[in-house]
């Protein structure tokens, strides 16, 4: 069975690493801007790490932030471009270190944007450094023996940071496997409503499978596998801030 790919998305120039989940939150992104009529109006921004190959991969009119900045850039954009829905695409290395502050301050202004953070754990585009995400005991190329908690402190939680916050949406998704693209899916279609009724501040975190860098390098179904067990293990996937809904 083939599976047309929405007008917006093109695999053909990617330039993922195999087994990469970016291309997937890419292409959901991209479905459901065609299936609810957006995808002419679309305004993208994304940040200069792995997210920034999302340029090959997608059609939107997107600008390319500095490290750590396209959530402000895409606040920025929202305020002079009213009538279009604008998404900021970002690392969990550029939103929750660098980037910290934005992330946070975009949360307590209740900015009017929406955000997708990919979380693989790791700095993926310089080479596998560790980000505040990584796991206990992870390797990375600047934690060779594994992360020490008693040295860095606990991996960063978006939803203990700002899951009180008066916000519109926050949720966290998977791609680690078929059932969890599909709710992630679901995830990024309510965000999108959310935004097109000019809610505030909506914010889905995705896990997803680095396996360039993911402890030094692992097969792309490893990687997967782990997403799935040892990261959905912390990291607790579902939707944890729904103004106005039912959770
Ligand atoms: C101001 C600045 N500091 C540092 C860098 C180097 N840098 C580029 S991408 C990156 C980390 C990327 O990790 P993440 O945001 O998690 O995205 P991923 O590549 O894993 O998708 C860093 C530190 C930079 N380009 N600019
Ligand atoms: S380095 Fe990691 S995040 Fe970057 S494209 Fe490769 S697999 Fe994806």
């Amino acid at each position: 069975m083939k599976i047309k790919a929405p007008e917006s998305i093109s695999f053909a120039e990617t330039s993922f690493c195999p087994g990469c989940g970016h291309g997937i939150v890419a292409r959901l992104i991209g479905e459901v801007a065609e299936e609810m009529g957006l995808t002419e109006k679309l305004l993208t921004t994304i940040d200069v790490a792995c997210s920034s190959l999302n340029i090959d991969t997608w059609r939107f009119d997107t600008i390319m932030a500095a490290h750590g900045r396209p959530i402000p850039t895409a606040t920025g954009i929202k305020k002079v471009r009213k009538e279009n829905p604008v998404l900021a695409y970002i690392g969990d290395g550029a939103a929750y270190s660098i980037g910290i502050s934005e992330t946070m301050y975009g949360a307590i202004r209740n900015d009017n944007v929406m955000v997708i953070v990919v979380n693989n754990g790791v700095y993926g585009m310089t080479g596998g450094q560790m980000a505040p995400t990584t796991l206990e005991g992870q390797k990375t190329t600047s934690s060779k023996a594994g992360r020490d908690l008693s040295k860095t402190g606990n991996p960063f939680d978006i939803v203990k940071a700002i899951g009180q916050f008066d916000i519109a949406y926050l949720a966290r998704g998977s791609v680690g496997n078929a059932s969890d693209i599909r709710k992630t899916k679901k995830y990024i279609r309510k965000a999108f409503e959310k935004h097109m009724n000019n809610e505030g501040y909506c914010l889905v975190e995705i896990l997803s499978p680095c396996p360039t860098n993911v402890n030094l390098g692992m097969t792309p179904v490893k990687c997967a596998e782990r997403v799935d067990t040892v990261m959905a293990d912390y990291y607790k996937t579902g939707e944890y801030v729904d103004k106005g809904g039912n959770i």
